[in-house]
């Protein structure tokens, strides 16, 4: 039988929010191709920093490099945020770095234990995926121009509501506690928790972040791990993150590896 949906109402988002830049303005969709396309869409056509789009379901919801994100209707969050930082390009690797941590925090409100950060934007629960980051931008003159965030966070969803490739690699709020969360109340943390870690990057700079993303990501340090990147993959002994948000690894033969963009595999995990 059908589930029905219970659609999301923005107008209780909009009276709990207690932020300064993000969700100043929030657009609201019950059906979606992607909330970080039309984010982008907006952001080239001038909306305010902090403008959030928000989605009940994403029919073509996007990953990192063509990849596609399950967005069933009313299980998950899926929103994404515009910024308008003046930074340049060489700084972005920080924005996933806070939208990591702001998830983080939000997951660890929400469940019996604390969650994992996989370099560079995932979020796991017991080693399966419950929340992912797709940072998308625009840029002149080698500055950016907006940023969009995009958020997707498995909530409601059952094990059957995953298709049978993500069984046993994703996993919901519901399936970790057992609890039933309001959605509006976590978009309401969520962004508030964004909101936090932003003015701490523009106000206080990346040291302060870093020492907290390291407290969700130190499993990570001295694990083996492949690193596949668009251009190969290789192997060697994780060493964390520099202070520019790079993912270190020590490769066999000692030479130190600093990776911008990559997926991380721990070795463990898959011999398990
Ligand atoms: C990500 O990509 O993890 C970024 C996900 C960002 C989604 C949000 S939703 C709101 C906003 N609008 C969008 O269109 N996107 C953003 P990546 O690291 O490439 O991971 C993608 C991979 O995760 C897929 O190839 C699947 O293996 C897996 N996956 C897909 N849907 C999932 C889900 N709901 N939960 C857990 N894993 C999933």
């Amino acid at each position: 039988m059908e589930q029905s949906v219970t659609f999301l109402k923005p107008s209780l988002v909009r009276s709990q929010l207690a932020t300064e830049i993000i969700g100043r303005r929030i657009i609201y969709f019950r059906n979606i191709d992607s909330t970080n396309t039309c984010a982008l869409e907006m952001a080239a056509r001038g909306v305010p920093e902090g403008t959030v789009v928000i989605a009940d379901e994403q029919t073509r919801g996007k990953g990192r490099l063509g990849r596609h994100w399950r967005s069933p209707p009313g299980k998950g969050i899926y929103l994404s945020i515009v910024l308008r930082p003046r930074i340049k390009v060489e700084f972005l690797a920080y924005f996933s770095i806070i939208s990591a941590l702001a998830v983080a925090e939000t997951v660890e409100g929400l469940s019996p234990f604390p969650p994992d950060i996989k370099w560079p934007n995932d979020i796991l629960l017991h080693h399966r995926k419950v929340a992912g980051v797709l940072v998308e931008l625009g840029t002149e003159n080698d500055l950016v121009s907006y940023l969009i965030v995009g958020i997707g966070l498995n909530l409601l969803q059952k094990e059957e509501d995953f298709p049978s490739e993500l069984r046993g690699k994703a996993t919901s709020i519901l399936i970790e506690g057992g609890k039933v969360f309001c959605r509006e109340e976590v978009v309401v943390k969520l962004l508030q928790n964004f909101d936090h870690w932003y003015k701490v990057l523009l106000t206080s700079g990346a040291t302060p972040i870093m020492q907290r993303w390291r407290d969700y990501s130190h499993h990570w340090i001295g694990k083996e791990v492949k690193v596949v990147t668009p251009e190969g993959e290789f192997f060697g002994i994780s060493e964390g993150i520099g202070d520019d948000g790079r993912f270190l690894v020590r490769k066999g033969d000692g030479e130190l590896k600093e990776v911008w963009a990559a997926d991380i595999v721990s070795l463990q995990e898959v011999n398990k």
